[in-house]
């Protein structure tokens, strides 16, 4: 048994000092909220990391895919993946669209580019991708069958921030993309998310959405919300960035050790992370597990695992289709192997500072449960 709980991730904080300087100068200037300077000292960082021209930081990731959908007029059905967060299924219920389910690849458990043509109709007007775990969708197979058919493509990038395709930054993808930037992401602004579009009418669009579709102090023009960033996001924002890469090197050290330790064990799977093309942020260790060859089924390791102390999350269980609330819509989708990967997934803890003593403590748990139950 591990000695002390162990979460499945922990939010890195930056130096007290550090953001107690940009305290200070919210403290002189009393200036909270609404398009503060701090706000737009972000803007200007996350523009410049991630090779964009514009980019919007709001008050967290999903108002800004709610917003970022609406803001492009959208109509009729969306083809997007179960395999995700509540978020993404919800932003474009609540957005009066109808999800069509696209099945994911086993590979990646991003959306299967293969099966994305039989379900447009002329009902169709957008794709709506998720870079799960921070694996990259196919964006080039993805975006060409959207150019063949007239299609938007709004990725919910929600775990890849940072990341990098063949040398360009993943938010230069598709027609926009969205970030979140939530306490228990690689890159936190306590909540927060960021809104990228490439057509700055868009990008007009959601700045106005996000303040209520107010124009000016008589004007309001659009149907819009509130998910404006605080100055005290943005401090936490503007920290955080200063030690994201040194931090990004601290996960990928936490992800090898576990490939190293887990490697051999029969029945566990996880995903590779050599590439050539992607550099990844190594958000989440997702491992899948085959009941038949490890022993145990999923759910058994889970309950082990809390015994011992481990909190796994089974993310991301259940699929979004089969989500209480939209069990009597009716929303289309053949999504089998979705459904499967959910069924035997379990994110394992992963942090900046996890200590790698506690991932040999969990790697022995999983090896051992599986010997145990073999040889009984
Ligand atoms: N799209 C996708 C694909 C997403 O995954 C998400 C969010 C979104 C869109 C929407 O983005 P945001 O609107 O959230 O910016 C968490 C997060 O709340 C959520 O942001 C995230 N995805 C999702 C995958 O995970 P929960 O309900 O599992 O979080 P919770 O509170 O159980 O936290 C997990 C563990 O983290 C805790 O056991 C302990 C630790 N923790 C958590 C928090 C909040 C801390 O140590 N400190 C903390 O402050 O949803």
């Amino acid at each position: 048994m591990i000695k002390e709980e162990i979460f499945v991730t922990k939010p890195y904080l930056p130096p007290k000092e550090e953001y107690e300087e940009y305290l200070k100068y919210i403290w002189e200037s009393r200036h909270l909220t609404n398009n503060g300077k701090l706000l737009m000292e972000f803007i200007g960082k996350l523009s410049e990391l991630m090779g964009v021209k514009q980019c919007l930081p709001m008050s967290n990731g999903h108002m800004a895919l709610e917003l970022m959908l609406q803001a492009f007029g959208l109509s009729g059905e969306v083809i997007t993946t179960p395999y995700t967060f509540a978020s993404t299924t919800h932003a474009i219920v609540r957005n009066g669209l109808t999800p069509v389910f696209c099945d994911i690849r086993e590979s990646d458990c991003t959306m299967d580019p293969d099966k994305i043509e039989a379900l447009i109709t002329e009902k169709t007007s957008a794709i709506v991708p998720v870079h799960v775990y921070g694996m990259p969708c196919d964006v080039e197979a993805i975006e060409a069958i959207a150019k063949k058919h007239n299609l938007k493509v709004i990725y919910d990038a929600a775990h890849a921030f940072g990341e990098t395709i063949n040398g360009r930054n993943v938010a230069q993808f598709g027609d926009a993309s969205m970030f979140s930037f939530h306490a228990t992401k690689c890159f936190t602004s306590i909540e927060g998310g960021c809104a990228v579009a490439k057509d700055p009418d868009v990008m007009l669009r959601i700045y106005q959405l996000q303040n209520f579709g107010i124009m000016d102090e008589e004007n309001v023009v659009f149907v819009g919300a509130n998910a404006k960033m605080n100055e005290f996001q943005a401090a936490m924002g503007l920290c955080n960035l200063k030690h994201f890469e040194e931090n990004t090197l601290r996960r990928k050290a936490v992800v090898e050790h576990y490939v190293e330790k887990l490697e051999g064990i029969e029945g566990l799977r996880f995903f590779d992370y050599k590439s050539d093309s992607v550099t990844f942020n190594y958000s989440y260790f997702p491992i899948f597990i085959d009941k038949d060859k490890y022993g145990l089924s999923r759910d058994d390791v889970y309950k082990y695992l809390l015994e011992n102390n481990v909190h796994a999350r089974k993310y991301f269980y259940p699929i979004t289709s089969e989500f209480e609330c939209y069990k009597d819509c009716g929303f289309k989708g053949n999504v089998s192997v979705a459904k499967r990967m959910s069924e035997c997934v379990l994110t394992l803890p992963l942090y900046v500072d996890l200590d790698l003593e506690i991932v040999d403590d969990i790697c022995d748990l999983l090896r051992n449960a599986s010997a145990m139950v073999k040889k009984s």
